[in-house]
């Protein structure tokens, strides 16, 4: 539901930015073609910089010299580890910087569950897993959003991603999608 609402709510004026997550490959698998513009780190530090890479992606289409570049929202989707990793980066306008606009989608399953796709996930001792691999973790996404001067809003149905999506009055925003990390399948209501 996340990944078809976001795929569906961006257009070609639009730029959306990916991290390493199990949800780029739910993306991946489910996005039919269009023609859209779409970032991504690869690497072995690919949840490095997520958040700052998206701001680099905003900031640069806010100062292109396309005009058609100029419109349009950039968006991240982001899962909770990733965020937490580069929460740092949501230090954005000191000293008299621009502020670039960018919505942050983070899918919260409370972990890294794109290792659950691993062989080990099949043979290792789920507490040690737990511990070791998902690394979950209880981090308040609003507190943090607010604490670094961000609007937040919390979407768990597809009616409020929807409109979390569509309603572009907060320059920079954290929408917080909560996953269920068991099901791979979100926690919302498909209202
Ligand atoms: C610097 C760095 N350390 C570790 C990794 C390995 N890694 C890939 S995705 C990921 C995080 C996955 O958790 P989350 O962001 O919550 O996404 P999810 O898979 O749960 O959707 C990590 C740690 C990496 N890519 N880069
Ligand atoms: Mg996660």
């Amino acid at each position: 539901m996340l990944v078809d609402a976001l795929w569906r709510h961006t257009w070609p004026h639009d730029r959306l930015v990916v991290a390493a997550s199990r949800l780029i490959r739910d993306l991946d698998s489910r996005a039919p073609g269009k023609r859209l513009r779409v970032h991504a780190n690869r690497g072995l530090a690919g949840i490095d910089g997520t958040i700052a890479t998206a701001l680099g992606v905003a900031d640069a289409s806010q100062h292109g010299d396309e005009l058609s570049s100029r419109a349009g929202m950039t968006r991240l989707l982001v899962g909770d580890l990733a965020f937490v990793h580069d929460a740092s980066s949501l230090l954005v306008m000191q000293g008299g910087e621009d502020a670039p606009r960018l919505q942050i989608v983070v899918g919260n399953d409370g972990g890294g569950t794109i290792f659950d796709g691993l062989e080990v996930a099949d043979t290792a001792d789920a507490t040690a897993f737990e511990r070791v691999m998902r690394t979950g973790r209880e981090v308040n996404i609003e507190a943090i959003a607010d604490a670094f001067g961000w609007g937040y809003r919390r979407a768990t149905t597809r009616s409020q991603l929807e409109e979390a999506l569509t309603d572009q009055t907060s320059p920079r925003i954290v929408i917080e999608v909560p996953l269920d990390a068991e099901q791979g399948e979100t926690d919302v209501d498909t209202e």
